[in-house]
């Protein structure tokens, strides 16, 4: 099975995303995720410009084969443009191969191992009273588990903060990324006031989650574990910076709290030392951000020896590829913890055409052969790529402050 073309296409349907598709000589088509927010142009260079023409005339069946020939044979390893691009062949190769076999990916894995994967959304507010009535809104979407953040009180900006009305965050669009502002001090005082109020408010009937966006030290995430024990959190969400993994140690020996983090990884060695010294709880790697599907479930496998449970990284910059791929990997492993799914914003569904499906707190890839997703290349021509970044983040004093 011959593959005859592999190009790339960014879109901007809703946000931007960078899509890969790889066709082969009888036609089975697959698509694959490459997107890095904020970094879109890198990887669809790194595609177009490298991987996608030695691509050409392989053998698309030979998927091990294709993953490692990027990976050893490029010389230069890992680093999120690099995997990002890696994984978006991989996924569309797992995509190839599920179409040709007839079978939902999620069967060539092993088949399912759950009867649906429970997911979390996001619920924010400027205030207490807002965050409590976006909770509601989310509990009555029938979300099983929901991630609290709250503005911090002096800050005039706090990431991940939606406008309300039922809207996602979204980073401002432009040239120069935003410039948010930061004070750790306020933030330890009012995270644990907030996750004791959705405690009042709703009962620990709902798994609580809580993204601390690398923000703290060791020891003030070791407090801020010890401070919200009470409020028996889900998890506590990449507290410190991620690379440095000997800091986990420092933080667990302060805190029952389960900890999560691996957003930011791209490779079973960005997190080795967190899993084989049990320093986490749950690993957030994502299928197109590490590696694809071949990749991430190594890193699975790894942490299943060591009691560490899957997490993995929704946000709605993974495009709806990345979601369909990561639910067919969370359906099979026996390690699944919980999967975020922060959902797309609309004109996404003219684009992207889904089979997954969320009842009662618990998605499902579906049974279509392959991942399910039907990607419309005529329909992304009509949105074109819109600059975007990430905010930066300062402190009060102006200096740069972790991410
Ligand atoms: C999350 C994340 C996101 C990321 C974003 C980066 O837990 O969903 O922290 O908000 O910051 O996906 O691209
Ligand atoms: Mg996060």
């Amino acid at each position: 099975m011959r593959i005859t073309d592999a190009r790339v296409v960014i879109s901007a349907p809703g946000r931007n995303y960078v899509t890969v598709i790889i066709e082969t000589e009888d036609g089975v088509v697959g698509v694959g995720d490459a997107t890095l927010n904020g970094r879109e142009l890198s990887v669809a260079s790194y595609l177009a410009d490298h991987l996608c023409p030695l691509l050409v005339g392989r053998d698309a069946r030979r998927i091990e084969d294709i993953w490692q020939y990027f990976y050893k044979g490029a010389y230069w390893r890992r680093g999120p443009v690099t995997m990002t691009a890696i994984a978006a062949i991989d996924i569309a190769l797992w995509d190839i191969k599920g179409k040709a076999a007839g079978m939902p990916v999620y069967q060539l894995l092993g088949g399912a191992a759950r009867d649906g994967v429970m997911v979390y959304s996001h619920a924010s507010g400027e205030s207490l009273d807002e965050l409590g009535a976006d909770f509601q809104t989310h509990l009555d979407l029938g979300y099983k588990a929901i991630r609290a953040q709250a503005a911090i009180p002096g800050l005039e900006k706090t990431y991940g903060i939606a406008p309300g009305g039922g809207t996602v965050y979204e980073p401002a669009s432009g040239n120069v990324p935003q410039e948010d502002s930061w004070e750790t001090t306020a933030y330890l005082d009012v995270a644990p006031m907030m996750l004791a109020y959705v405690r009042e408010q709703f009962g620990y009937g709902v798994h609580l989650l809580h993204d601390v966006h690398h923000r703290l030290s060791p020891i003030e995430a070791g407090r801020l574990g010890a401070a919200v024990e009470a409020y028996r959190p889900f998890w506590i969400e990449d507290p410190t910076p991620a690379e440095d993994q000997s800091a986990f140690r420092l933080i667990r020996s302060h805190t029952t709290t389960p900890l999560a983090v691996g957003e930011v990884f791209n490779s079973i060695w960005d997190c080795q030392q967190l899993i084989t010294e049990r320093l986490i709880d749950y690993i957030r790697t994502s299928v197109s951000h590490a590696g694809g599907i071949t990749h991430l479930r190594r890193i699975f496998s790894l942490a299943d020896l060591y009691g560490v449970r899957s997490g993995s990284h929704g946000a709605g910059d993974l495009s709806p590829i990345a979601m369909a791929a990561a639910l067919h990997v969370d359906l099979s492993i026996p390690n699944f913890g919980i999967q975020e799914y922060m959902g797309h914003r609309d004109p996404v569904g003219e684009v992207f055409r889904t089979s997954y499906s969320f009842s009662d707190g618990y998605m499902h890839p579906g049974d279509a052969p392959g991942l399910g997703v039907e990607f419309d290349e005529h329909a992304a021509g009509a949105f074109p790529y819109d600059p975007k970044y990430l905010p930066i983040n300062r402190r009060l004093d102006g200096s740069v402050h972790d991410w």
